[in-house]
């Protein structure tokens, strides 16, 4: 899933306290549950950074990464023209759930001119057509496996062109990951790349550092040369080119029914306060969905949701457009680098 820049900003700028969205919210349970989890996430953090540098001490990252390898093949064999995206995107959450991982965020189902960030809603009647592009997130314990590919279902050449260049972009960036390596360096070898096949990358959004329960930590891997002078640290990083034959930068289109947690706040009516502690237990700081939540608490908990994203706790994704209606196509790949190893956990054959 992807990272959209404003001005400079990212999407993620703004650091989360979950600790205090669930004590201000949830009651006293909750808030000594929220307290236990920042407990833990943070030792874990002060630990992981003396473990970064053993492939040994992303077992559990591999593990996602090969689980989400084997979904990609699954969505694959299912996604055919015509076929309903809720369809995809339910058999896909339930493929996850039974080769014993969780969703790290909502499959996104992209079509043509909208780059990202689309998802289906508990009721949607929309079908797989066009240039389609599928996000897929893959969680263990919050340590998440990040990938995504795109498919021609119109049979049309200049789509078979966008993906290739995409993924060709790809392949350059993972040649180019190596531990001191400027994070423009790999947004060049992407921008040419794609540039090859006469198209432009997307400027205003870029692969990122992922760390636990974390999808967007920090370092962003730029999809073009933006001159910064970052280097590539140890650590897990998501890859994600893409290529447009439109202008080369998204714009916010309409909601998506992708949330996240995002700042402390309170809601009055019980009902929702009992929504909001199951989206605080479930997903932390994860994306998820409307779909997920209708699923578990049916229309009530569409209305309970408006009432917490209206109180302010939530950030609501908006879908994200070419801002030349250009067609996009999107490839990625999640890497783990260390000071001896790199492994793309996203692609594993047997
Ligand atoms: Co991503």
């Amino acid at each position: 899933m992807t990272e959209k820049h404003y001005g400079g900003a990212s999407s993620h700028g703004l650091k989360k306290d979950i600790n205090k969205t669930s004590s201000q919210t949830a009651g006293v349970d909750n808030k000594k549950k929220a307290d236990e989890i920042t407990k833990a996430n943070a030792e874990e953090k002060v630990m992981d950074r003396g473990r970064h540098d053993e492939i040994e001490d992303y077992n559990d990252y591999v593990k996602a990464g090969k689980i989400a390898s084997e979904i990609v093949k699954y969505a694959k064999s299912i996604i055919k023209l015509g076929v309903k995206l809720l369809e995809i995107a339910e058999k896909i959450d339930s493929k996850i759930l039974e080769l014993r991982a969780k969703p790290a965020f909502p499959v996104n189902l992209s079509i043509n001119e909208i780059a990202a960030h689309d998802t289906p809603s508990f009721n949607d009647e929309r079908t797989a057509s066009g240039l389609l592009k599928v996000d897929i997130g893959v969680q263990i314990d919050g340590c998440t496996a990040d990938t995504s590919f795109s498919v021609d279902l119109e049979n049309n050449e200049e789509n078979k062109k966008l993906i290739q260049a995409a993924e060709s972009g790809l392949k350059a960036a993972i040649e180019k990951i190596n531990l001191g390596v400027q994070t423009s360096e790999i947004g060049k070898a992407i921008e040419n790349a794609i540039k090859s096949f006469n198209f432009v990358p997307i400027h205003n959004l870029s692969g990122h550092l992922i760390e636990k329960y974390d999808l967007h930590a920090g370092i962003t891997i730029p999809n073009y040369d933006n001159s910064q002078e970052i280097q590539i640290e140890s650590g897990v990083y998501a890859i994600e080119p893409f290529s447009t034959d439109g202008l080369g930068n998204v714009r916010d289109g309409k909601p998506s029914g992708i949330y996240r947690l995002d700042k402390p706040g309170s809601v009055r009516d019980n009902f929702a306060r009992e929504v909001l502690s199951f989206i605080v237990e479930e997903y932390q700081s994860l994306p998820f969905c409307s779909r997920w939540i209708y699923k578990k608490f049916s229309s009530r908990g569409l209305l309970a949701l408006r009432q917490i994203e209206a109180a302010g706790i939530l950030h609501q994704y908006p879908q994200l457009v070419e801002s030349g209606k250009g067609k996009v196509a999107q490839a990625e790949h999640t890497v783990i680098i260390t000071k001896k190893d790199k492994v793309v956990t996203t692609l594993y054959s047997n």
